[in-house]
């Protein structure tokens, strides 16, 4: 049966590809739309790269939402392939309006529509793939690359499902499949290690607290108790990991494990990058911060194998972006969050800070900085309007929790735009509507956990 489902999404792909292929013989230039985050970059990067391998060309934006109106601008666009990364799904009415043919590649949960159009539309929850956990944006954009002989971008298709948070201590279903298709093609490599951050470049206690997934216990975003950590076990946290003694490793390794034993994994890399970008999590890492900063062109330079400045630009944007998630998680430490019945939220307008929300949630939710039986919303705030990142946990999403729902259901009750996973989700509204938003979220959740 799973297999059925797996068939027919990678059949939906195919036929992507044909209309890809179809429109790169005619020398048509795809007009890719993708998405900010990891995951959206890695898949422009797998489309940008295997248009490139064919000699063909493209036009692509990087939005950090789809909106109407950009939509209606690419109506009026003559581009004759119009390809959609990592969003579009929750958008069929308006695409299907565009001149020329589509393609949506994308792992959101899809409205409800008839696909008698011009759209391929390749999205896993439309074959009863779970696009949270099966496959990711960049994997679903792979997919549509394939039938083009393109598995030496599997890593890419790894990257953004890492992103996306689809590593739960293995790859399973679809993720599986493009990790054995990218081993077996050289471009993946896996071996068992310590999963910390910045093991050649930065001081252990850093490492330590630098580690956001897995996030180690205490530790995690916690410098001060990372190198109390250090001191107590008697292992130099002033020195490098990769300057460890083969003793004070092992030391460390059991110590670590005793904390998160998911601390010892598997460790992915592409053999080919140049060594900063070798660890598939760390480039995700990368992309991620390039994303959250703006930084799209460089983002996607790094795609398509920019080095040298371009490399040293994105590295000094990722330093920069750990500091501001160290600052925030120390934030949410002190002062906690705000709760009602069903949910807890935080909020802020402060610049820094306002990037990192969304994920300082997520890693406090983990941690259990703060409670994890309550859904969280995180309201950053932007001039009049105000962005909302929902999280929760597995253990919630079983008591009935969906939260890509409740966001949609709630936003559109104010003009606002919203939806996503069941784990995790968005939406945007205006500022003054958030108290009444809060309550009537109260609500859904408080519906939906009773049945
Ligand atoms: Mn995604």
């Amino acid at each position: 049966m799973t297999r059925n489902k797996q068939h027919s999404l990678l059949n939906r792909a195919d036929e992507a590809c044909q209309v890809l292929n179809e429109n790169l013989e005619k020398e048509n230039v795809v007009r890719i739309i993708s998405h900010h985050d990891a995951d959206g970059l890695s898949a422009a990067g797998i489309i940008a790269n295997a248009i490139s391998e064919e000699n063909g060309q493209y036009h692509i934006t990087i939005v950090p939402r789809l909106q109407e109106n950009f939509i209606q601008k690419l109506i009026k666009e003559k581009y004759k392939l119009f390809f959609f990364c990592d969003m579009g799904s929750a958008y069929l009415d308006s695409i299907s309006k565009i001149k020329g043919d589509v393609i949506i590649s994308d792992h959101h949960q899809p409205m409800k529509y008839d696909t008698d159009s011009n759209i391929t539309h390749v999205n896993p929850h439309l074959f009863g793939v779970d696009g949270s956990k099966e496959v990711s944006a960049s994997g679903v954009t792979y997919l549509t690359v394939r039938g083009l002989k393109k598995q030496s971008l599997a890593w890419m298709a790894l990257a953004g499902a890492f992103g996306d948070m689809q590593y739960n201590s293995e790859f399973i279903s679809i993720n599986k499949l493009i990790e054995d298709e990218g081993v077996k093609d050289g471009n993946i490599e896996i071996h068992q290690g310590l999963k910390i951050a910045s093991k050649a470049e930065e001081p252990l206690y850093k490492s330590l607290a630098y580690t956001f997934n897995p996030i180690i216990p205490e530790l995690t975003g916690n410098l001060e108790a990372s190198q109390a950590f250090l001191e107590r076990i008697g292992v130099s946290y002033g020195i490098k990991f990769s300057d460890l003694g083969e003793e004070e490793r092992d030391i460390l390794k059991d110590a670590l494990i005793e904390l998160n034993p998911e601390i010892f994994s598997n460790i992915y890399s592409s053999p080919k990058q140049v060594s900063s970008l070798r660890n598939i999590e760390e480039y995700s890492r990368i992309l991620d911060a390039c994303g959250k900063n703006k930084k799209f062109g460089l983002a996607l330079g790094l795609c398509l194998g920019e080095k040298n400045e371009a490399l040293d630009n994105a590295l000094d944007i990722q330093r920069k972006y750990t500091l501001n998630l160290v600052e925030g998680l120390e934030w949410i430490r002190k002062e906690g969050s705000i709760t009602m019945e069903n949910l807890q939220y935080i909020y802020t307008d402060k610049k820094p800070r306002k990037n990192v929300l969304g994920t300082i949630g997520s890693i406090a939710l983990s941690m259990e900085t703060i409670n994890p039986k309550l859904p969280l919303l995180s309201f950053s705030r932007m001039d009049n309007m105000v962005k909302i990142s929902g999280r929760t946990t597995q253990d919630m999403v079983k008591c009935g929790v969906n939260l890509g729902q409740a966001l949609d259901d709630a936003s559109s009750n104010f003009n606002g735009t919203g939806g996503g996973h069941d784990i995790a989700a968005g939406a945007m509204i205006e500022y003054k509507y958030m108290d009444n938003f809060l309550n009537i979220m109260n609500d859904i959740i408080r519906h939906q956990i009773n049945g």
